[in-house]
């Protein structure tokens, strides 16, 4: 895939350097262009079109009896009306569409209910034929599962990207934004391509600059929203909860306050006069040293509401994050637990928010480790609506420097049974709003990118973006789905490259957990930037992420019985499944648990070789992942090969680091020597 720039949508199949012909007749297009996405859609599929097939591609009101595509909207299109029936039109929903193959006419017919669903439908297309996959049998209705599919820039004014690992911001520099115009379009174009229709531009942390992106900056992120808009994707905004004082000169924040209330309301009214179609504000509040309602001896419904009516008669919303705990925790302190915290502060105000507030909820009760429980927050808040959030950028998984394929992850959250309304209650279903009928909800998600040529720093990380719009969308499809149409994409489907990337792929995330921290303990990185091991580095600090790892055991006691009493936080039947050593499961066992290093697991082994076998084993297959990779030479472009590689063997080494930290501390701390007799320092 050459500088790999163009991602998954490069339409040129690397593995036969000729054109796709068999998609020659379609080369014909049919729409009345009604508004700008759906210019959009008709640009995309004709280009699209042209890079695949190698032709022209001609756009025209009609088809006549000619062979082709026709683009529509329901009840706008009489041509549209007339090809797709009107049962099967009346099953599309708001971004859906229905797309169909007519073997008479030779037409590929994409109907929706708006022109975003026109571009879905234009992208389904093109995913199909890039792959050189079957158009004739084409006969179906997609309607996206989540009505937010968001991405969350953590990108600062100054060009930094908070957690960012693919170069700086894409967005702005020297605390100005930036005007690569095309970069960004190109952005948003990936971004649609894979189904995300939202996306908050700054990062939730936002500091005395970004707070103007409200006021000054307000005519440079009316272009960006206007770039966006041509994508079918609204903008948002993360604000500063103390704007009131930092732009406004007043004297409070106070969310009661009639001038801070009225300083939103004027505030709101300008961004919507600027952006009609604005999203709304995402706000971090009372959290890791950002200021909030607490201040004022108000609490987080107070808060959010406040904002909630002042972007209420716009059709506004605001996404406020439940990413709250108490950051500056004695270590000494036992009864504090910070894995607790989001439930405790959230869960009593449930019913209290208005309508138009969303709670985002991070996966994890802790922060986006490599294994940790679902969160229990998710599901328990009946009556607010509720969006989950992941990270893509892989702040505790290998920081795109090594490889790790994150949508097994995220399909064993979405899939976790919460038991909230008995047996057969998944995340998924909670968070696209079935379970409890909230009208907002959906996904959010810590965006990957920056300025880097290939957009994600490692190559192979490009499948986490991809992955997680597709999973956004329809949280059905496979981890295993999902990569094979990303490969296809991406590389083409020649072997035996296919099956060596899927290996690597679907491989990666179990190869990262077994040379790190293990067992769901957590942590164990270097304090700030969080790269490589360091057993103890947040052993005393404030941030409460502890192991408690002594000479007898390691793991956290999280049990309603003996310990911190987290588990009392699920629903009762993960609550006994957690609680008890019996029926916890391996993976997360010292996420809930202190235990001897002798305790036997489920495997049969006990804790301490667990930790001796898994290290070795992982980094050794680390180190295997490159050897596979360079037998691919031949069969990849230069470029593409040399940046895996050069992350490849990085991640080999730094697996052995791992390996050896690891091994060395908990041989040194438990004295018990591994079974194999294999080297620990
Ligand atoms: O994961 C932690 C990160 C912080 C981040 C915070 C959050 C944006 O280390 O960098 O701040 O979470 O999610 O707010």
């Amino acid at each position: 895939p050459g500088d790999g720039y163009e991602a998954w949508l490069q339409y040129r199949r690397t593995d036969q350097g000729t054109k796709l012909k068999q998609y020659a007749p379609y080369c014909h297009i049919a729409a009345v262009i009604q508004d700008e996405v759906m210019r959009t859609a008709v640009n995309e599929l004709s280009q699209g079109l042209e890079a695949i097939t190698g032709h022209l591609v001609d756009v025209a009101e009609t088809l006549g009896e000619s062979s082709g595509i026709l683009l529509g909207i329901f009840g706008a299109s009489q041509a549209i009306d007339e090809a797709i029936h009107a049962d099967v039109a009346g099953s599309v929903r708001t971004e859906g569409y229905a797309i169909q193959f007519d073997g008479r006419t030779e037409q590929i017919a994409i109907g929706a209910a708006d022109s975003a669903g026109l571009l879905y439908g234009v992208f389904h297309l093109l995913r199909i034929m890039a792959a050189g996959g079957d158009v004739k049998s084409l006969n179906r209705v997609e309607n996206p599962v989540n009505s937010l599919r968001m991405i969350n820039q953590w990108d600062n004014m100054d060009g930094s990207v908070e957690r960012g690992y693919a170069g700086s911001s894409i967005f702005y520099h020297d605390n100005r934004v930036a005007k690569e115009y095309q970069r960004i379009q190109d952005y948003a174009r990936l971004l649609a391509s894979c189904g995300i229709n939202a996306i908050a531009i700054n990062n939730v942390n936002v500091h005395r600059v970004e707070s103007r992106l409200l006021t000054d900056f307000l005519p440079d992120v009316t272009k960006l929203a206007a770039i966006f808009r041509q994508y079918a994707i609204k903008l948002y905004l993360s604000i500063n909860y103390a704007s009131p004082m930092e732009l406004g000169g007043l004297a409070t924040a106070d969310p009661q306050n009639p001038s801070v209330r009225e300083w939103w309301r004027e505030a709101a009214a300008k961004v919507y006069e600027a952006i009609p179609d604005f999203g709304g504000f995402l706000v971090k509040a009372d959290s890791e040293h950002r200021p909030g309602p607490f201040t004022y001896g108000r609490d987080h419904a107070d808060g959010a509401n406040m904002l909630a009516e002042a972007v209420k008669p716009y059709g506004g919303v605001v996404i406020w994050r439940c990413f709250v705990y108490n950051c500056k925790q004695d270590w000494r302190d036992r009864s504090t637990d910070r894995a607790r915290a989001a439930y405790d502060h959230f869960r009593p105000l449930d019913g209290r928010f208005l309508d138009n507030v969303i709670l985002q909820i991070k996966n994890g009760p802790i922060d986006f480790q490599v294994r940790e429980p679902v969160s229990p927050l998710i599901g328990a808040m009946p009556h607010t609506n509720q969006m989950i959030e992941f990270q893509i950028a892989q702040e505790y998984t290998g920081q795109q420097r090594h490889v790790c394929y994150l949508v097994p992850q995220w399909k064993e959250v979405l899939d976790f049974d919460t038991y909230l309304q008995e047996e057969g209650t998944p995340v998924k279903r909670i968070v696209d709003g079935t379970v409890h009928g909230n009208p907002c909800n959906g996904f959010a998600a810590v965006s990957n990118i920056g300025s880097d040529a290939n957009w994600t720093g490692h190559l192979l990380a490009q499948a986490n973006l991809f992955g997680y719009g597709r999973l956004a969308w329809n949280p059905e499809l496979s981890a295993e789905e999902i990569a094979k149409e990303w490969i296809r994409l991406t590389f083409g489907s020649r072997e035996p490259l296919f099956q060596t990337i899927y290996d690597i792929l679907m491989n990666s995330w179990e190869i990262y957990e077994s040379y790190t921290t293990p067992l769901g303990v957590g942590f164990m990185v270097n304090p700030d930037h969080h790269y490589g091991p360091n057993v103890e580095g947040y052993e005393y600090s404030p941030w409460g992420t502890y192991h408690y790892a002594d000479n007898h055991g390691v793991g956290v006691d999280r049990t309603t019985a003996t310990g911190t009493g987290y588990t009392s936080q699920y629903a009762d039947a993960n609550k006994q499944r957690y609680e008890s050593l019996a029926t916890c499961p391996d993976e997360l066992l010292l996420f809930f648990h202190h235990v001897p290093y002798t305790h036997k697991l489920h495997s049969g082994k006990t804790v301490i070789q667990h930790i001796y076998d898994t290290h070795f084993e992982g980094a050794e297959r680390a180190g295997q992942l490159l050897a596979v990779w360079e037998r691919m030479r031949e069969q990849l472009d230069e470029q593409a090969y040399r940046q895996v590689a050069d992350r490849l063997e990085e991640q080999a080494e730094h697996a052995k680091e791992w390996r050896d930290r690891i091994n060395t501390y908990f041989y040194r701390r438990s004295g018990i020597p591994d079974e194999q007799g294999r080297t620990i320092y």
